[in-house]
């Protein structure tokens, strides 16, 4: 009897070693260039770093529809959104609908999400869930657990979803192989930063991007329809916390009284010890904008500023927490057959075009940070540059785990990469369509196709047309739709279009796109 319950524990045991476990982490927002593995302008991010020097740097991962609710709904099914339902933020998820956690569970692995989820419906496929009610909160949050109820948990959010995840770690059934969804909502607008992070990054003054001053009113309708400018829609005391006192001695001003509630629901939530020094610090930037005021370009570069100052600071937190969790993995034994990954939902505007947000197809919001690492598998310090999409996790982490890709996933595994099996991909362009329109940020629906070395674009429901050249033009200013040098070149990407568009079977808008 004793010898056969030793057998079974051993063979237990050994299949939860071969499988391997799978932690994706995504930050809410984060853009590749807030992190030093991939730019060293604006921070030091030691820990996601490790994940680069231990394993995978993609320096060309872009996502489908850049948005949050669908870039999850997109993870989940290795699906377009037009195919998963969830084009934008106001969907709700069809929890019904089979995905790539549920089929991990029908072959032996423990599923849990644990953090930012923003699919409305309560998550379907997990034994373990937790999740912050929509956007969630930065100081004190609310969490959901399974049974439905929410509860306030104190802290601060980083700290608190890592807590909860290494809990869970903790707790977890140990004889099988597991999956970890561990989902940061830093460092997501409205940028709220721990105190000790905003001590070390208002000290510093970060160069402009080229772009900054870009005028829209050269450029397409899209352009000048946007409002994502850090000049006119990022709010002084809501986004930037700058103290409402200062009004009176704002000329011409118009007072906003949401933007000033949401400055005071933002103070009474920090904890009362970092109060008072944090809005001390805030009124700095009342004494500095009561200089310029007036001055649009002096006003954007000071909002530009603090905008950075405050992303960065909500991304050092993270980094710290990325920072504990892999020690967890390394003090528990699990960094050897744990593949961990890290990325954002999508990338994000750091004042490009003079912007904040995300939803372009430009490289900017198109492109999210990914580092893979998996221990024995992956070559440490491998950087790739193949063209890789968020539709391809899915069927990558099937792949990883043994199980089969269903057909109805529109990515590809990349577990040959991973492996070092293959240095390239067959799939040589990337289709995209975004939908959400006019709220939040009033970007024109638009959907396209991104070659290695060409994007073609088309905001439909304006009839316009853009077509660049990312070798000469990566800032992507410089429309060519119109430029008889590459008129076949376009017709041939636009055919490329249309393909993508039937291989994907996306319909909409009808016809032939003209
Ligand atoms: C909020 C933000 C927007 C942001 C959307 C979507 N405004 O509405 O700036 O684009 O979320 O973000 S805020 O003032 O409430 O912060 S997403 O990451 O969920 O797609
Ligand atoms: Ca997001």
């Amino acid at each position: 009897m004793q010898l056969l319950f030793l057998l079974l524990f051993f063979s237990v045991s050994s299949f939860a070693q071969q499988k391997p476990n799978i932690i994706y982490i995504m930050s809410d927002d984060h853009d590749a260039d807030a992190i030093s593995a991939y730019n060293k302008k604006f921070i030091s991010t030691p820990n996601i770093d490790r994940l680069a020097k231990e394993g995978m740097l993609f320096t060309k991962s872009f996502v489908a529809n850049s948005i949050c609710g669908p870039a999850r709904a997109t993870l989940l099914t290795g699906q377009h959104s037009h195919k998963n339902g969830m084009k934008d933020n106001r969907t709700r998820f069809d929890s019904s609908k089979m995905t790539m956690p549920k089929i991990l569970q029908q072959n032996g692995y423990q599923t849990a999400i644990v953090g930012k989820w923003h699919l409305v419906s309560y998550p379907t496929g997990f034994d373990y869930w937790k999740i912050l009610p929509g956007q969630g909160l930065y100081y004190d949050p609310r969490m959901i657990n399974m049974q439905g109820d929410t509860t306030m948990i104190k802290g601060y959010a980083p700290d608190v979803i890592t807590d909860e995840a290494i809990t869970w770690l903790d707790n977890r059934n140990m004889t099988k192989p597991f999956l970890l969804l561990y989902h940061h909502k830093a460092p997501h607008r409205n940028f709220i930063p721990k105190l000790k992070w905003l001590e070390v990054f208002s000290k510093k003054i970060f160069s402009e991007p080229a772009t900054l001053f870009a005028n829209m009113n050269e450029h397409g309708q899209a352009w000048r329809t946007q409002k994502m400018s850090i000049l006119k829609d990022m709010t002084l005391f809501t986004d930037l916390k700058v103290d409402p006192a200062i009004i009176p001695q704002l000329g011409g001003f118009t007072i906003d009284s949401a933007d000033i509630r949401g400055y005071n629901a933002i103070m009474n939530r920090i904890p009362e010890s970092d109060r008072k020094q944090m809005k001390e610090m805030y009124a700095e930037r009342g004494k500095q904008l009561l200089k310029v005021w007036g001055n649009d370009s002096l006003v954007l570069k000071l909002k530009y500023q603090w905008y950075i100052q405050d992303y960065m600071a909500c991304v050092a937190s993270v980094d710290e927490n990325v920072g504990r969790l892999l020690d967890y993995l390394d003090k528990n034994n699990l960094t050897k057959n744990t593949v961990v990954i890290y990325t954002g939902d999508q990338g994000m505007y750091l004042g490009e075009n003079g912007w904040f947000d995300k939803r372009w197809m430009y490289d900017v919001s198109m492109q999210s940070p990914l580092l893979i690492r998996w221990s024995g598998k992956i070559k440490a310090g491998t950087v790739t540059n193949q063209m890789v999409q968020n539709i391809d996790y899915a069927p990558t982490f099937l792949d990883i785990a043994g199980s089969k890709i269903p057909t109805w996933v529109d990515g590809i595994s990349l577990k040959p990469l991973l492996t070092g099996q293959q240095k390239t991909l067959a799939r040589k362009n990337l289709y995209y369509h975004y939908y959400e329109y006019p709220i939040d940020h009033y970007v024109v629906p638009h959907l396209g196709i991104r070659g290695e070395r060409y994007k073609l674009i088309y905001f439909y429901t304006v009839n316009e047309w853009e077509f660049y050249d990312l070798k000469t033009d990566p800032d992507e200013q410089n429309n060519l739709i119109q430029s008889a040098e590459y008129k076949s070149l376009i017709l041939q990407m636009k055919n490329k279009l249309l393909d993508l568009r039937n291989k994907y079977n996306d319909h909409e808008p009808a016809g032939e796109l003209n």
